[in-house]
Formats: C-alpha cells, sequence, structure tokens
C-alpha cells in the first residue's frame, strides 16, 4: 500500500511539473491580427495537487484524489507587481464554480495557481455558484472584481430544479489578497451576467457595461450589451440602462451578446472586446468580436468590424460546453503588447497575443457588416478592385 501511494504520488508530481514548466510555442503566421498559442495556458490539469488529494499515506493509502477539478476557464486577467495573473473560473467536478489567480512571470506559459482558492464572502443571500470574474483596476484607486452571482429562482415551482437568477457580484481589493464583498448590483433587470466596470469616471460616476435579460439562457426582449451609470460600488444601484451595442438579425450576436473584459484606452478610443452568440441547429455558437467606442463618449460605438475576431478552432471546439469562445481578461502591457485570454467549450484557457497598433488597424480598417450576402460580395469586389489598381500600377 505505502508503495502504491509512493509510486502514484511520484507520478503525479512528475506528470504536473512537466506541465507547469512546458513553453508555449506561437503558431505563425496567423491572420496579422493577432497570434494564436499552441498550448492552453491554463487547463483543470493545473490544479493544484495539493488541493486535490491527501498527502498523508495514513489516511490515503491510495493516494486516491479527494477533490476533483472539471475545468479552468473564464478568467478575469490583470498584471500586478510585474506578474501576469489570471483570476480563472475553477468548476469542480460537483459543477460548483469558485474563483482561484494563477499567477506568471510570463504572459503565454508558466501560470501556476496560488495554494488558496479565494473564498469570497457571501451575502446574506448565500450564492450558488459564482464565475467570469471581470478585474478592472479604477481610477478610484481599487481593483474591481465584478462576477455572476447565481443562485435558484425564488419562484421556481416545487420541481423545478433549473430555474436560477442570475446577478453581478462585487468585491474590491487592493493587493489581490484581500477581497471585500460589496452589496449586488442592483438594476430593474430580471438578470444581469457580464457586468463590466469602466475604468473612469463619467461625469463623475461610475460607469457600468450590463446584459439586460429576460431569463437566465434567453435574451428575450432584452439583450444587447448596456451602459448605466451609477454613484457609488458601495451601494450600487442602475436606475436606467441603455443598450449600446444590440443584437443584430443574421449576424454572430443574434442570440446575445456581451462585454468581455473592461475596454483598453487607446489614441483612438476605447477598444472592446465582447462575445457575440448565434444559433444553429447543433445549438449555440460563441465567438469573441471587437468594437471601438469614442474616448469622450465611451456609450457611442465609432468602429464595428463585422465578423468574428475569434472562432474556436480545432481542439477548441470541444469540450463541456463546445463550440464556445469567451473572453473576460486581456492584459496590455508596458510595450503595447496586448495578450488576449480566453477560455474554449468552457473547459480550459488559452492565450492570443496582438498590439495596440494592429488592434487599431483592425478596428478602423476591417469593413462593417452590410448585413446582406450582396453587400459582402461587393465588399470583396471593391478589395479586389483596389488590389488590381495597385498590382497593375
Ligand atoms: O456556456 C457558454 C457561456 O454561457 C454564458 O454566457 P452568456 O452570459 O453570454 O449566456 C456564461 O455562463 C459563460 O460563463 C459561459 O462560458
Amino acid at each position: 500500500m505505502a508503495q502504491e501511494f509512493t509510486h502514484r504520488k511520484q507520478l503525479l508530481e512528475e506528470q504536473y511539473k512537466q506541465l507547469i514548466k512546458r513553453p508555449n510555442e506561437p503558431l505563425t503566421p496567423g491572420n496579422g491580427i493577432f497570434t494564436r498559442y499552441k498550448f492552453p495556458v491554463l487547463t483543470a490539469d493545473h490544479a493544484p495537487l495539493i488541493w486535490r488529494y491527501d498527502f498523508n499515506p495514513e489516511t490515503n493509502p491510495y493516494f486516491m484524489e479527494r477533490f476533483g477539478i472539471n475545468a479552468a476557464f473564464n478568467a478575469g486577467a490583470i498584471k500586478h507587481n510585474g506578474k501576469y495573473l489570471l483570476v480563472a473560473r475553477v468548476e469542480g467536478n460537483d459543477r460548483k464554480s469558485f474563483f482561484a489567480i494563477a499567477e506568471s512571470d510570463s504572459p503565454v506559459d508558466g501560470f501556476e495557481f496560488r495554494d488558496y482558492p479565494i473564498l469570497i464572502q457571501e451575502t446574506e443571500n448565500p450564492d450558488t455558484n459564482i464565475y467570469d470574474m471581470r478585474l478592472i483596476s479604477h481610477e478610484d484607486g481599487w481593483i474591481y472584481g465584478i462576477f455572476c452571482t447565481e443562485r435558484k429562482d425564488p419562484n421556481a415551482g416545487p420541481h423545478d430544479t433549473s430555474s436560477a437568477m442570475a446577478q453581478a457580484g462585487i468585491v474590491r481589493t487592493k493587493d489581490l489578497e484581500n477581497w471585500e464583498r460589496l452589496p449586488d448590483l442592483k438594476t430593474n433587470s430580471e438578470q444581469q451576467r457580464n457586468v463590466v466596470l469602466h475604468p473612469e469616471f463619467v461625469d463623475g460616476k461610475y460607469a457600468l457595461y450590463t446584459r439586460p435579460q429576460d431569463s437566465f439562457i434567453e435574451a428575450g426582449s432584452g439583450g444587447g450589451i448596456g451602459w448605466a451609470l451609477c454613484d457609488s460600488m458601495e451601494q450600487a444601484v442602475v436606475d436606467e440602462e441603455m443598450v449600446i451595442d444590440e443584437r443584430i438579425y443574421h449576424t454572430i450576436k443574434e442570440v446575445k451578446n456581451g462585454q468581455g473584459p473592461a475596454p483598453i484606452k487607446t489614441k483612438d478610443g476605447w477598444l472592446h472586446l465582447a462575445h457575440g452568440v448565434r444559433n444553429t441547429a447543433a445549438g449555440l455558437r460563441y465567438v469573441l468580436y471587437v468594437f471601438m467606442t469614442s474616448l469622450e463618449k465611451p456609450w457611442e460605438v465609432t468602429f464595428s468590424p463585422s465578423g468574428y475576431f475569434i472562432a474556436p478552432q480545432g481542439d477548441e471546439r470541444i469540450g463541456d460546453v463546445s463550440n464556445v469562445v469567451f473572453s473576460n481578461g486581456w492584459i496590455k502591457d508596458e510595450d503595447d503588447k496586448v495578450y488576449i485570454y480566453y477560455a474554449s467549450s468552457d473547459t480550459r484557457m488559452h492565450v492570443a497575443e496582438s498590439s495596440i497598433d494592429q488592434l487599431l488597424d483592425y478596428v478602423k480598417n476591417t469593413p462593417a457588416d452590410g448585413l446582406r450576402s450582396y453587400t459582402s460580395v461587393e465588399t470583396i469586389q471593391q478589395i479586389v478592385k483596389r488590389n488590381k489598381e495597385y498590382l497593375n500600377g
């Protein structure tokens, strides 16, 4: 028995070390807009062995897993004290999600979870499930974490064990070690997900991107990325939500959409990363898209390239919820490189590298969606015509 314990422990420790140390590789040439990296930066297997195993041979002679981890995905991201930090949505085999910080000196590999996941304090109405934290370094000096808090729908019938209510939970920290839970955001919408704080005050108020919707899955009469102002984050209340990026028929955001991480400020406007959802015969398909809003009026869209920015590719297409990419974290580095952390199929985390220059070029020069097949062909015709003129002198 002691032999079994030692053997298994040794094997698992070796495998874990190899996984953490594995260098990542850029997949070139890509599309010139961003470069994907070959290996996921976080997976369920990155969960530390000390979370999962009892290391005492007396109480765990088979070195048996005691707490299984199912997935690590949808991570918020921030650079803090020179380190790249991902606040991942870690999901146990028990289906409950929680947050845990993985950090590295490199933006593309070497991510290792801290010894303990984050214990988010509950409000008087305990969360059943928490997920998808957006980290926002606000000009008020706090780092906010806005996440989805899910609870059983109090109006669910006695046999309805699925209906849920989603709302925005709020925490704040200065050091990413100590977290203060604040009251949940109050809005007039039945359900909220994908709520993100704008990093600067607007007219002296906090500004939030919201996603009003009617039911837990369906946007219904709601949906679209909303914009709302509120006086305080300590008692965050929103009276009015204005949809600034709506759902559109026969596009990648036909069914629903949501703001990704907080937007990045550039000389030309605020760069936004968002997800769009369309329906298919095989279920929902989630892709990422980019748009820009005005510097002075962040609620006004100035550029909106057509189609998706990142869509699930290869192995990314398969997982617990297949055909999904989702992002709630990106980091603009000091050298203006941008690391886009995205999850695939609600299972694992990846990174793609771009730069402010590339993203500005992309957002300003990619034709907008003409919304009809005819206009797509017209757009290609214009590109070909210009190319012919240029190539033939
Ligand atoms: O399963 C795909 C995604 O579904 C939800 O996204 P949305 O809020 O747009 O419906 C979220 O639960 C997200 O975590 C998940 O990745």
